[in-house]
């Protein structure tokens, strides 16, 4: 019985091409700047994301607490949008290793709401936290990758401009992200004063993210990945990997998971007791509703389980489907019939 895991993007494998360049690096230590291919990685990613200069880390986790820890000061405040990754699944990084402080607004599409930042940020009072930063994310992972207005971003960027606070953005996935708006990656990226980017879930890396931004930011970055442990030494295998996921054949193929992902939604609303969001359904996640009435959500997930199909049960009465490249339109079809035949 052949496996079709729909859990996550990040269960994607080094295919072929990031196989071989990976057994042709030139390795050295990279702490040093002696890797030339992540010194290539890095050259490359900061120019597709419009920046100046960028840096590889092990995870897209501690891209994102190293921007923190890069912008801002112990004791500080940072808006966040209510349930940004940053909040609820980075492990408390930003209170526990950074000392901040978090304030969430919160943003239906994705983006806090442009007058919910505003209010939020602090005035100069001796009683206040001073605001630090605010944090951006697109693809939204809590809602399901749906891809923010970048129109929010740009009155965000100018509130925070306007009180000289930097923006850093949550960009696990912004290629999908500008897939689905059909615009180029620099065109979101550039409302950010930093940008992290996966390499490790759809444009399939093993592993990494690669953090953007200013020359004078990344040193400070070079600085506290070296603290929490990140400088790796003979990265080239992992960079080379780094540099086919940021390639434009790579990077355009990640259409076919959005179009698998409306396939997928289109086929579960048709069904009995089944509720998707199609107008939602931006990119390679589907979130489907089920009638607590009629189907037990575990009971759900556990049988397509048994006959191979990996989902998650994402709340009560909810489950997540994610299309990656592991997974063909063929695959959705066989995941639709097993899903028609179980709920008749
Ligand atoms: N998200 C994970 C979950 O935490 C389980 C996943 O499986 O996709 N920002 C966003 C928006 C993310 O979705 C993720 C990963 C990260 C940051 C963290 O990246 P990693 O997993 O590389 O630390």
């Amino acid at each position: 019985m052949k496996k079709i895991d729909l859990r996550r993007d990040t269960i994607t494998l080094p295919d072929k091409t990031m196989r071989e360049e990976a057994f042709k690096a030139i390795l050295g230590d990279s702490v040093y700047g002696e890797d030339p291919k992540q010194e290539e990685l890095e050259r490359f990613a900061a120019r597709l994301l419009g920046k100046d200069a960028a840096i590889f880390i092990p995870s897209g986790t501690m891209g994102n607490l190293v921007a923190l820890l890069s912008h801002t000061k112990r004791g500080e405040e940072i808006i966040v949008e209510e349930n940004a990754h940053i909040r609820t699944s980075e492990t408390g990084g930003a209170a526990c290793v950074g000392g901040l402080m978090i304030r969430t607004v919160r943003g239906e599409d994705g983006a806090p709401e442009p007058a919910g930042v505003r209010a939020a940020i602090r005035p100069v009072d001796i009683h206040y936290p001073g605001t630090g930063l605010i944090c951006l994310e697109s693809t939204h992972y809590r809602y399901g990758g749906i891809v923010p207005p970048v129109e929010k971003f740009s009155r965000i960027h100018s509130i925070a401009n306007s009180h000289q606070i930097p923006i850093h953005l949550d960009g696990a996935r912004l290629f999908n992200g500008s897939i689905f708006l059909e615009i180029d990656v620099k065109e979101i990226a550039k409302y950010a004063d930093s940008v992290m980017v996966s390499l490790s879930k759809g444009l399939g890396a093993p592993v990494g993210s690669v953090l953007c931004g200013s020359k004078d930011f990344i040193v400070m970055a070079r600085r506290f990945r070296k603290m929490l442990g990140g400088g790796m030494r003979q990265t080239g295998w992992l960079c080379a990997c780094g540099l086919v996921a940021l390639s434009e054949k790579n990077i355009s193929r990640l259409k076919i998971d959005h179009d698998n992902a409306q396939l997928l939604a289109r086929g579960l609303v048709d069904l009995p007791g089944v509720g998707v969001d199609i107008e939602k359904t931006h990119t390679n996640y589907v979130l489907a509703t089920l009638d607590a009435a009629r189907i037990d959500t575990h009971r759900f997930v556990g049988a397509l389980a048994s006959d191979g199909i990996l989902i998650t049960a994402s709340g009560e009465n909810m489950v997540r489907f994610v299309t990656s490249r592991e997974v063909t339109s063929n695959d959705i079809g066989i995941v639709l019939d097993r899903i028609r035949k179980l709920l008749n």
